[in-house]
């Protein structure tokens, strides 16, 4: 047994959140010890020398004797379930009266001294966390943006001291492990399955992320997604979604014969003032509206700040049209509802068909929600990877499927098969892990093979 000394703060995981984690005990002159279930957790010797006199565990918890320890804070990529972690869940620490076993978040929220915008949802939240800190940014306000997309929150307080707003994209597993967040304003885009590795089923999924309400003072919720709906009192709540909107809500309505942004009854936007297409785009810039109005942003400012935004990458990203056909690269669609949300936003508004890239490690996903709309819209889906057949089981009935090796070959079939006013879209309904380090190489893997395409096409013309 390795023993943990009595009254420290064991920080569980040793990769960006975790690195941050350690940097702010050590700011705050707490004494911590590590441990990560990794023989050789990545870049150790940089550990070592910012923090020499910390003792690293690595290897298995089991070992570990934690019965002293005051608080375990674990990174989200750890399972707090892990049976010797658990326990700790369900015992009072008593310094701070919260669980002896929490996240980083926790240690957020009692070091921050500006409020808190919070995003969470299965997909768009690191869309509509950007933008919300773009309408931010133009209206005056002083905000630091991060969490679970770019700088992760605790670094944030030592590199904005003196920010005005925190702006923070959560995951479940972050929100797991958070027992009052005290948002002023917190948004739950919407729910689709996701993560039911780490959480269960979609129950467990769910609850993890509704601890985005705990302490809130107002909550932005998606109108056509009751799942997103607090399970809690919430003194103030503003919905959004794709229906004309009720009078303090935001939503779309054709207003003189143009589909436009609405709060209420009143138009603020047309939609195709947008840089972004899509219906799905439209949507998460009327959640970002929803939260900045209820921050007190100023409205001109906020419809600045979303014409201008052109999206990020690996997201619905139109990379180029060759020969009439459009390469959409949606990379960062590793779950169903992204995939989902994708197909119907992109086919609205083709005069083609579409051609669906899909594939890799699908996460125990229900993939038959996607049969329908592909069965009316796409001209073939092409799969790769390991959970391929697991996709062509749910589609094959529905639409033309094709089974390959790998992307690239993926996307030579596409090639052939594409006829003008096609689009191919790249969005995977699954994590890229069993052929590439992250979706972002997934993604620009697509991007240099269609750029090589357009480069050449373009010679030979
Ligand atoms: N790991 C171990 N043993 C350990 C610690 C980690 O095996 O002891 C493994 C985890 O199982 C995981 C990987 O190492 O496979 C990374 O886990 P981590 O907790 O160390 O992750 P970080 O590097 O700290 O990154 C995390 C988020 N990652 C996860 O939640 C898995 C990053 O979100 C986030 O940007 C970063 O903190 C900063 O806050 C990425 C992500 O994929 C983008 N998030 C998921 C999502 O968006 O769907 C939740």
């Amino acid at each position: 047994m390795v023993h943990v000394p009595p009254g420290i703060t064991l920080v569980v995981g040793l990769g960006i959140s975790g690195r941050a984690i350690c940097r702010h005990l050590a700011r705050q002159g707490v004494s911590f010890m590590v441990a990560d279930t990794r023989e050789e957790p990545p870049e150790m010797a940089a550990f070592h020398s910012a923090h020499p006199d910390v003792v690293v565990h690595c290897g298995p918890l089991e070992v570990l004797d934690i019965d002293a320890v005051e608080e375990v804070v674990v990174s989200p990529g750890v399972d707090p379930h892990h049976p010797t972690l658990a326990p700790l869940a369900a015992q009072m620490n008593p310094r701070t009266g919260e669980p002896r076993l929490v996240g980083e978040m926790a240690l957020f929220v009692r070091a921050a001294s500006a409020p808190i915008a919070a995003i969470t949802g299965s997909n768009a939240k690191s869309s509509v966390t950007t933008l919300l800190g773009q309408m931010a940014q133009v209206s005056g306000v002083n905000a630091a943006v991060g969490g679970n997309l770019g700088t992760p929150a605790l670094d944030l307080l030592a590199q904005q001291p003196d920010a005005e707003l925190f702006i923070l994209e959560l995951s479940s597993f972050q929100l797991e492990t958070t027992p009052r967040l005290g948002a002023a304003v917190a948004a739950f885009l919407n729910l689709s399955e996701d993560h039911l590795d780490r959480h269960g089923d979609m129950q467990g999924y769910c609850r993890a992320k509704q601890a985005i309400f705990h302490g809130a003072q107002h909550a932005v919720v998606n109108a056509d997604d009751p799942m997103t709906f607090p399970n809690e009192p919430v003194a103030t709540l503003t919905r959004f979604g794709n229906q004309p909107p009720g009078s303090r809500d935001f939503g779309l309505a054709i207003e003189q014969g143009q589909l436009t942004l609405m709060k209420g009854k009143a138009p603020w936007l047309a939609a195709d003032q947008l840089a972004m297409v899509g219906q799905h785009h439209y949507v998460n810039g009327l959640a970002a509206l929803a939260m900045g109005d209820a921050l007190g942003f100023d409205q001109t400012a906020m419809c600045e700040a979303l014409k201008g935004f052109k999206g990020l990458p690996h997201r619905s990203e139109l990379i180029v049209e060759l020969d009439g056909v459009k390469w959409v690269n949606d990379s960062k669609g590793t779950n169903v509802g992204a995939t989902l949300a994708a197909i119907e936003g992109i086919s609205a508004s083709l005069t083609g068909r579409l051609i669906l890239l899909a594939g890799g490690v699908g996460k125990g996903a229900d993939f038959s929600p996607l049969a329908a709309p592909l069965s009316a819209s796409a001209r073939c889906v092409i799969l790769f990877g390991q959970d391929a057949l697991r996709l062509d089981e749910a589609l094959a009935d529905h639409v033309e499927t094709r089974l390959v090796e790998g992307l690239e070959h993926a996307m030579q079939e596409a090639y052939a098969l594409a006829k003008p006013g096609d689009c191919v879209l790249l969005s995977p309904a699954c994590a890229s892990l069993d052929q590439f380090v992250n979706y972002q190489a997934r993604g620009d893997a697509f991007r240099q093979w269609v750029e090589q395409k357009a480069r050449f096409s373009s010679e030979a013309t």
